[in-house]
């Protein structure tokens, strides 16, 4: 079969995915053909606006011609040579990746669940070796309502009944504390056994949490006082999303392991990497850590121009000043099923009402319907996330059909409540 050729339309997509697929998802029921900046086609070529950017991996929009470039251009000359041997580009991203970040070194992986797991050895050989942690007794902190993927560790420490219930046993080592909340992080770090606290600046799949404001410097003064690893976990929050380059850096907070994914690689390929100090990264050594396809020649070559294509067009302030608009616009639809419109940057969330009888899946569907793609978590809140390079008519234009799609709702049966619109920013 030519598989280059071969483009189902939508109904023949869904049915196979039905029937060969796993069902370890439950996708809208759209089928995505092609993808330029914001926009998003069908195989009919029906058009929509993008606000989930995979998740934040598109930060930079869909198929940004430079990073298509520097795939295609590394793709016809070299693509892997593993880990065995050097090759001309992994050192050169190295230097390139951490003089960006300010770190003395990098570990390169693929997956952003695989950085969480690298930083989870990372900080707890760093225990064993500078906090004289015992044997193994190194313990890692971590919050409610944290998402870093779906390896048994990563569900180990995971909250959601959905994610943890019935993949046991579960590994060990793990604390969970509350989010947002330094009373607690501040008795479980005063454990001699911890070795690092990883949590997301912002919580994504919890559904777009801010924490109040100074709990980025809280984070960072007790794990300094307690001889502990900040793990921050900008797989989501990273790379301009919220605003900044970083979320940290909202409060001008340095976390000791950084780990980035998702946009890393402007969504072409999977690329993640965990940054540290010399002391950190130095622990593991040869044969203790890897993966055939980490620091590949194609994913250095794509991360570096994914990097720099977010500086070269400002993507941070351009995140900073249309998610103003876009949060500003979105509080004005004063919707009394609306409980909540929330986020930084453009990573946004609106939280309906529990008690409205409005399904955040229905209002998806009925987004789709009228030309926008998001997606729901946890039944009442819609993430919007367009990708960071969205100008201000196009903010507009996303504001209208929001707009139409929740006035059609209201008229067919959004119950009225009586909470005020909340804002935190
Ligand atoms: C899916 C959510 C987003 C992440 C943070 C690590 C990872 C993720 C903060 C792991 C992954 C994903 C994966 C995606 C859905 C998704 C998600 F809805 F689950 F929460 F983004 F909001 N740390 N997030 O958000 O990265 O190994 O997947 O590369 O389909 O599971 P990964």
């Amino acid at each position: 079969m030519d598989t280059t050729m071969t483009r189902l339309d939508s109904p023949t997509a869904i049915e196979l995915d039905e029937r060969h697929n796993a069902h370890n998802y439950h996708p809208l029921p759209v089928v995505l053909s092609r993808a330029e900046g914001i926009y998003m086609w069908s195989p009919e070529g029906t058009r929509y606006i993008d606000c989930l950017s995979a998740y934040s991996a598109v930060n930079q929009g869909h198929c940004h011609p430079r990073i298509v470039k520097a795939l295609t251009d590394q793709a016809s000359r070299l693509t892997l040579t593993s880990r065995a041997f050097f090759s001309d580009i992994l050192g050169e991203y190295c230097r390139y990746i951490t003089e960006y970040f300010g770190y003395d070194r990098v570990l390169p992986m693929n997956t952003g669940v695989e950085g969480g797991e690298t930083a989870c050895k990372l900080a707890r050989r760093w225990g064993y070796l500078h906090k004289h942690v015992p044997d193994n007794q190194a313990r890692i902190v971590f919050v409610e309502g944290n998402f870093w993927g779906r390896t048994l560790a990563a569900i180990s420490t995971s909250t959601d009944p959905v994610c943890h219930d019935g993949f046991g046993p579960y590994m060990p080592g793990f604390d969970v504390i509350p989010y947002d909340d330094l009373q607690a992080l501040d008795k479980a770090l005063s454990n001699p056994h911890v070795a690092g606290f990883m949590f997301e600046p912002i919580q994504g799949e919890a559904g777009v949490m801010v924490p109040k404001d100074g709990y980025l410097k809280g984070v960072r003064d007790l794990c300094t006082k307690h001889k502990v690893l900040m793990i921050a976990d900008e797989i989501q929050t990273g790379l301009c999303r919220t605003g900044k380059m970083l979320c940290c850096d909202h409060e001008n907070v340095r976390p000791d392991i950084l780990i980035l994914g998702k946009a890393l690689s402007g969504g072409v390929l999977p690329v993640s990497a965990v940054l540290s100090s010399d002391e950190v990264i130095l622990g593991i050594k040869p044969g203790e850590h890897g993966s055939t396809y980490g620091g590949n020649p194609l994913a250095c070559a794509v991360a570096m121009e994914a990097l720099q294509v977010l500086k070269d067009e400002n993507l941070a302030d351009n995140a900073e000043k249309m998610g103003q608009i876009f949060r500003q616009g979105l509080r004005s639809l004063s919707y009394p099923w609306i409980a909540q419109v929330r986020g930084k940057g453009l990573l946004n969330a609106v939280e309906i009402d529990h008690d409205a009888g409005v399904h955040a899946w229905d209002v998806c569907l009925a987004l789709k319907e009228n030309g926008l793609l998001a997606k729901p978590t946890h039944d009442c809140i819609i993430r919007l996330a367009p990708p960071l390079v969205a100008n201000e008519a196009q903010i507009n234009e996303m504001l209208a059909i929001i707009h139409k799609t929740f006035e059609d709702i209201n008229v067919l049966g959004g119950r009225l409540a009586t909470q005020p619109l909340g804002g935190d920013d």
